[in-house]
């Protein structure tokens, strides 16, 4: 079983991977199961075989507790601590080739507090990898894009898991931006280049170290660009995973 955890900025795409990425791998005989780990939300764009909502009650937390939609959310993914064992054996029971976790919307939500990384610890299999979304809009103005690969390396050393950063919507972008991007992951110096050709007050302190840091990253993290919408780039997603997959836990990408 092959434990992939999707995690992102609000917004970024993480539900809509979960789904085009689940029938892509089951229309190639993987078989694949989604787990909504995201009490509060409404509607998904898939069936999940497991569900936090099924354990934890949105409204009944926020009625209860006397707690607004902010504070709720907070208490639920608190909460779904005491259930991760029976969501573990729940999941164990499809005996999949690979589980699809999406995950709460506001990443902080996951990642900074206790929960997330104790969900990771016990849910995991024998094989783990976690998605860092970066939103293809992100990548629209330089300072912006190194941010979020800022915030990608906080994930990285917050879980210790495999990890691939995935460019998500690149149905947004023209074939020129594309390949800027590109260049940037290339090359983090023209990232940093073009930091400076912004010529925005603040982002004079994207200094060489912050530059050393995004090298050292790449090292370790690779980006695959993907389109949920077009289902571009899900084969590579896939084979990068595989990747992982054979290189186990001590995977890096030298
Ligand atoms: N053009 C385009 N839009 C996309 C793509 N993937 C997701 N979207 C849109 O982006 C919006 C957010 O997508 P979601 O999948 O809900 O993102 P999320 O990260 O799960 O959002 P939260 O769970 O609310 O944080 C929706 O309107 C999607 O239709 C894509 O590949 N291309
Ligand atoms: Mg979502």
């Amino acid at each position: 079983m092959h434990y992939v955890f999707i995690l992102g900025t609000a917004g970024s795409g993480k539900s809509t991977l979960t789904a085009a990425f689940k029938d892509w791998l089951n229309q190639h005989d993987v078989y694949a199961i989604s787990v909504n780990l995201d009490p509060g939300v409404a509607w998904l764009p898939y069936g999940p075989e497991v569900d936090a909502r099924d354990y934890i009650s949105f409204e009944k937390v926020m009625k209860e507790a006397g707690l607004g939609p902010n504070g709720a959310l907070i208490a639920c993914t608190d909460l779904l601590v005491n259930y991760v064992r029976e969501i573990k054996e729940e999941i164990k029971s499809f005996n999949p080739d690979y589980v699809l976790v999406d995950t709460p919307g506001q990443v902080e939500l996951f990642a900074f507090r206790e929960t997330g990384p104790r969900i990771i610890s016990v849910l995991r299999g024998e094989r783990t990898s976690l998605l860092f979304l970066i939103d293809a809009m992100y990548a629209s103005k330089p300072s912006l894009f190194a941010s979020s690969l800022l915030l990608s390396a906080s994930i990285f050393y917050r879980f210790q898991v495999p990890q691939l950063n995935v460019l998500s919507k690149i149905d947004l972008l023209s074939s020129a931006e594309r390949e800027k991007i590109d260049r940037w992951l290339d090359d983090p110096h023209s990232l940093y280049g073009s930091v400076l050709a912004e010529k925005t007050e603040p982002y004079t302190l994207f200094t060489e170290s912050v530059c050393d840091l995004l090298i050292n990253l790449e090292a370790v993290i690779d980006t695959v660009f993907i389109s949920s919408t077009t289902g571009e780039g899900l084969d590579n997603l896939y084979a990068q995973l595989q990747r992982m997959l054979a290189g186990g836990e001590d995977y890096v990408t030298y």
